[in-house]
């Protein structure tokens, strides 16, 4: 695999975001806390998520992170909500206001219809950790990443993808325990438990990533997009049916017969509709 060339998309403060050959990297930029994030984070994330979603040269998007810290030389993925800029309510953006806005990036993960790798080179923890089990993939550093979840630590709590999604890719007394205690795990066992697909050498990882990113780009882009809405579909209840649902409208919108009904209308005559009851 030739050297990657990533191309910068524009400077941000909180993260770093690039593309090259198909492949977006998002990657949190405030290794010195260990990449927490603040509402400016996710704010930016929210923005270079949306961007390469709308970007259909992009058919894959690697969350990744800049490090190690230059402080203390170590890496992370994220530590989740900045506890420096919690307030009352929630995290406190510059506009004064509290807000929940990882929320509304874990749904554009989710529901885009592109693949999502997440890159763990350290720490995936709290809304870190529940970063990477949203994503669709997860490749981690066998020698620095570490999963932890801490939310029981400090009063908050994930109770959607990061902890019931959680129990359904690592099994509930596992996910009960890595919520209860609060453990450290290596990559090796978060592999083991399932909820990361393949342990990395350090100095791999990144590489790796981009080559699991051009191995899915060779599929065909409208089964990738379907089978990740149908396996999101019975855990996402009536939103994960709207956003199948949607897509199997575009693909009938495609046939002769949506092609026939709006041409009818616009003609203002009834619809003779091709006579095909395919079973
Ligand atoms: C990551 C940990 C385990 C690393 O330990 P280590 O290596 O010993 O490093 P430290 O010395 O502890 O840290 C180095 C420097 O980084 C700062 N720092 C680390 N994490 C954070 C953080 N999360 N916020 C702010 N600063 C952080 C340290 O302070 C230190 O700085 P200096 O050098 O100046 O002393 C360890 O650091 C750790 O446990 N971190 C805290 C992890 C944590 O509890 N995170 C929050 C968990 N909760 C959430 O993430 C909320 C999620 C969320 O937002 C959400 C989810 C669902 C629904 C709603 C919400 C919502 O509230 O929005």
């Amino acid at each position: 695999m030739s050297e990657i060339k990533w191309i910068k998309v524009k400077d941000f403060e909180d993260i770093t975001y690039n593309k090259c050959n198909g492949v977006a990297r998002i990657a949190f930029n405030r290794p010195n806390v260990r990449n927490a994030f603040r509402p400016k984070t996710t704010k930016e994330l929210y923005e270079a998520f949306y961007d390469a979603q709308e970007d259909t040269n992009i058919g894959v998007v690697l969350l990744s992170a800049e490090g190690p810290s230059t402080k203390d030389g170590i890496y992370s993925f994220c530590s989740g909500g900045d506890q420096k800029a919690r307030g009352h309510q929630g995290y406190v953006g510059e506009d004064g206001y509290h807000r929940l806005n990882i929320l509304e990036v874990q749904r554009l993960i989710r529901f885009m219809p592109k693949a999502v790798i997440a890159v763990v080179p350290g720490w995936a923890v709290g809304g870190g950790h529940s970063l990477h089990v949203v994503c669709d993939l997860t490749l981690a550093s066998k020698e620095h990443a570490i999963f932890k979840q801490t939310d029981a630590d400090v009063t908050s709590f994930d109770g959607g993808y990061g902890s019931a999604y959680l129990a359904k890719m690592v099994g509930q007394k596992k996910a009960r325990e890595i919520f209860f205690l609060g453990r450290d795990y290596s990559a090796q066992e978060a592999y083991e438990m399932g909820m990361v697909n393949a342990v990395i050498p350090h100095d791999k990882l990144e590489i790796t990533a981009y080559e699991w990113a051009q191995e899915i780009l060779a599929k065909s882009p409208t089964s990738i997009k379907m089978l990740k809405f149908a396996m999101n579909l019975t855990d996402d209840g009536m939103v994960g049916q709207q956003v199948f649902a949607g897509e199997a409208t575009r693909l009938a919108y495609m046939t002769d017969e949506a092609k026939e009904g709006r041409d009818a209308f616009l003609e203002k005559r009834k619809p003779n509709f091709p006579k095909q009851w395919i079973p």
